[in-house]
């Protein structure tokens, strides 16, 4: 057919080599950079059907996230701005891995199974991080859509937030905001100056963060917006990528799974530090005390003291369910889309990974209810206040994806109005002392796990192993899951004592490599 000329014609640019086999893991394609320039001419095409048959706008980032500078990726966006549905990531799949010969028929075959109308426009935006490889990289992803006669509009260096936030915009025709990276800034900046404006209890050095950039683009936007925030917030930026490799020995996965700061920086008792990552979805906090001793304020600590602020003013709108409960918990697999997906349900969802993903959901209802609060003149005093403070944190915060910039405007804003410091607000409850520990196995997928990811289904023996395990520890729990990103199982402790938590993992770690086919020497105590 006529309309699938140019697809050849441009594939054999971006021809894909024989027996290569790639999956669409948690968060996209993700693998070394040269491995990658017909997934993203690929990954064009299909954004392309996907903005077909939704008729919405999509989008493609290319990123590696908290990957080496090596690596690249690619993530694709839905219309409200959320991770692409999992149907769709079968589809990415089988597209990604047609042979060359097979291509169209692959294609074809995804019109065919969700009948798209080709005749349908298609609009596609498309944003990349610092990487080297990310132009070319991103430039296939533009062939892509422009051999299928898609548009496309071309973001450039973007965090990966910014781009979800720009699909979103545009789908909803403005109503979240202006799909530009100023009205981004705008958005953001002004309702941070509203929230912090009556933060009378703030001093000077309150007002002050150090700004980990991983040497990534979370860095370049953190410059670029600090002009909007009329000196509202004083940011020193570290790891501007200036000098240093991105999220070498740097950046928010550097941090927390190291449990230190970013290696070469100074960091004096009482400075309030943060660390994103390579495309700024993910936040840490951190701080050393007067001891030297460092302290880490992961997704846990920050989830906990969004819900705190939250809960002081959503008293007064009933936003309880219909049990009558006020706050529920939800636990849910690993991984973004299933965290969003769960708080969706809620009026107001508050979710963060451990890692630093995570951002505030608030429903239609609840926004509205906040809105006609604001605007009714019999609103009294008090309720106002309560009811102008949330319309500022929704303004604030990133709904569609977590976002380090938007994440810390928030944290930064909390700080300043409860006039707390960093250590107080670390002081809200004390992590149980834990260890995180990978074990390689032949095939991870022989983990089978239930109850979000918390008891092992298979292989047999495994989960009774670790409940006698944790039996010896005190205020003990251990998990284990197979990785959805890294060839390894993941084995998770806690327990009274960090020598205690030490040795669990240590012992879990040897039942997984022992039961699940463990490959090369088995794992050694830590200490
Ligand atoms: C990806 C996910 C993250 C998850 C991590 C787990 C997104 C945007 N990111 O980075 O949510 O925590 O994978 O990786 O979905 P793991 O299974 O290898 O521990
Ligand atoms: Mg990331």
């Amino acid at each position: 057919m006529a309309q699938f000329q140019e697809v050849i014609k441009q594939s054999s640019l971006h021809p894909k080599p024989a027996g290569l086999v790639l999956q669409y893991g948690t968060a996209g394609f993700r693998t070394n950079a040269n491995q990658l320039d017909h997934i993203m001419f690929r990954m064009g095409l299909l954004a392309t059907l996907r903005s077909k048959s939704t008729k919405a706008t999509i989008g493609v980032m290319v990123t590696a996230s908290h990957n080496p500078e090596e690596d690249n990726g690619v993530k694709l966006i839905d219309p409200m701005g959320e991770m692409v549905t999992p149907a769709w990531e079968v589809y990415a799949t089988q597209l990604a891995n047609a042979e060359q010969d097979d291509l169209l028929t692959a294609l074809k075959d995804i019109i065919e199974k969700e009948a798209i109308n080709m005749n349908q426009e298609a609009n596609v935006f498309v944003g990349k991080d610092t990487r080297c490889s990310s132009a070319s990289l991103s430039q296939a992803v533009l062939d892509g859509v422009s051999s299928l006669a898609g548009h496309s509009k071309d973001y450039g260096l973007v965090t990966t937030p910014q781009l979800h936030y720009m699909v979103c915009c545009q789908n909803t025709g403005g109503k979240y905001g202006e799909a530009t990276v100023e009205g981004y800034y705008n958005k953001l900046c002004q309702a941070f100056i509203q929230l912090t404006k009556n933060a009378s209890n703030c001093t000077d050095d309150q007002k002050h963060v150090h700004v980990d950039g991983a040497n990534g683009i979370g860095a370049l936007k953190v410059r670029e917006m600090e002009g909007h925030l009329k000196k509202k917030l004083q940011i020193s930026l570290f790891n501007d990528g200036c000098q240093g490799k991105l999220n070498h020995q740097c950046g928010a996965d550097f941090v927390k799974v190291q449990q230190k700061p970013p290696t070469g920086v100074k960091i004096n008792p009482g400075e309030r530090w943060c660390s994103f990552d390579g495309d700024a979805d993910r936040i840490v906090y951190y701080y050393t005390d007067s001891e030297g001793q460092f302290h880490l304020l992961d997704g846990d600590k920050i989830n906990t003291y969004y819900i705190a602020f939250l809960c002081g003013y959503t008293g007064w709108f009933r936003l309880e369910d219909s049990s009558g409960e006020k706050g529920q918990m939800r636990c849910t697999k690993t991984g973004v889309k299933h965290l969003h997906h769960a708080a969706q349900e809620f009026d107001i969802g508050v979710y963060f990974e451990a890692n630093g993903h995570g951002t505030v959901l608030f429903s239609k209802a609840a926004e509205e209810k906040i809105q006609l609060l604001v605007k009714n003149p019999n609103t009294d005093d008090e309720r106002k206040r309560a009811a102008l403070m949330l319309q500022n944190t929704i303004n604030v915060i990133n709904q569609t994806v977590g976002d380090a910039i938007s994440d810390m405007l928030l944290i930064e804003a909390i700080l300043a109005i409860k006039g707390m410091t960093v250590q107080q607000w670390d002081a809200i409850y004390s992590d149980l002392p834990n260890r995180q520990l990978k074990v390689k196995v032949s095939d991870r997928r022989v983990i089978d796990t239930t109850d979000a990811e918390r008891r092992a289904v298979s292989p047999a023996g495994l989960q009774e192993a670790i409940d006698s395990l944790v039996k010896k520890y005190r205020q003990a729990r251990s998990f284990v899951r197979p990785s959805g990103t890294e060839d390894v199982v993941r084995v998770y402790s806690e327990a009274e004592t960090q020598e205690s938590a030490d040795a669990l993992a240590h012992e879990v770690s040897l039942v997984v490599y022992r039961l699940a086919g463990g490959v090369g020497d088995e794992p050694k105590p830590l200490h």
